[in-house]
């Protein structure tokens, strides 16, 4: 079989969908996200964090996967708030509402609303536990609000999810294995068991609800209780 990484990585740059890998355990997933990682090092990407998927049952419902798992950030994927993104570089976009975590030497130094936006480069975003992994998670784009001071309880706040000023989805961080900061508890020994340490550097900690598709033209929004919003516009 051809290289799986170089197949993902083509997927994304080309923005054309490839066949499920079938890869067969989790560990191999992650040795391919890493050979994928490695690509877009390459290429001069930069890492700036980590993303945690899964988290919620309504993001386990959606794409029928059950266990938590981790991604990647760089600096490429980076949107900055209420900047534009340009979804014609995607497959299938879909966008969903994150907190984000700023980490410094093992310790959440602030938070933040956040939007995710997630492609997966698997045809009909249909995937196996270990092709999602490979997958970086689905990453795409991810844009974050302004930093805040950590409030004393994030376990139990509101969040919105609006396109062209509608809601489209509701939920609680609650949603997300019940409080974030398990997310990031979680996310920091699941990493560590893949020889990966997330101590430094952005973290979203999974989606609270399910994702929505993302057109061109869309405005999107996120609202977090506490945490203010986070904003994109995909490009008509
Ligand atoms: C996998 C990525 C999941 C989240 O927030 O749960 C994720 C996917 O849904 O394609 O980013
Ligand atoms: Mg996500």
């Amino acid at each position: 079989m051809a290289d799986p990484a170089a197949l993902l990585d083509e997927a994304a740059l080309n923005a054309k969908a490839i066949p499920q890998l079938d890869l067969e355990t989790v560990d191999e997933g992650y040795a391919v996200q890493e050979t994928l990682l490695a690509r877009r090092w390459a290429r001069g990407e930069r890492l700036v964090g980590y993303k945690m998927g899964l988290t919620s049952k309504a993001k386990m419902a959606q794409v029928g996967v059950n266990e938590v798992i981790f991604g990647r950030l760089t600096d490429a994927m980076q949107v900055p708030d209420g900047g534009s993104v340009d979804v014609a570089r995607f497959i299938h976009p879909r966008v969903e509402p994150e907190v984000a975590f700023l980490l410094r030497d093992g310790d959440i130094v602030a938070v933040a609303a956040a939007l995710e936006l997630i492609d997966s480069r698997y045809a009909d975003f249909k995937f196996t536990l270990p092709d999602v992994i490979a997958d970086n998670t689905s990453g795409a784009a991810f844009t974050v609000g302004a930093w805040h001071p950590v409030p004393v309880g994030i376990d139990n706040l509101g969040v919105l999810l609006e396109i062209d000023g509608k809601v489209v989805q509701v939920g609680s961080t609650a949603a997300i294995l019940g409080d974030p900061r398990r997310a990031w508890r979680d996310g920091v020994a699941l990493a560590a068991r893949h020889g990966v340490e997330m101590s430094d550097g952005i973290l979203l900690a999974g989606a609270a609800t399910a994702a929505v598709p993302l057109a061109p033209g869309a405005h999107v929004r996120t609202v977090v209780q506490s945490l203010g919003t986070a904003s994109l516009r995909a490009l008509p």
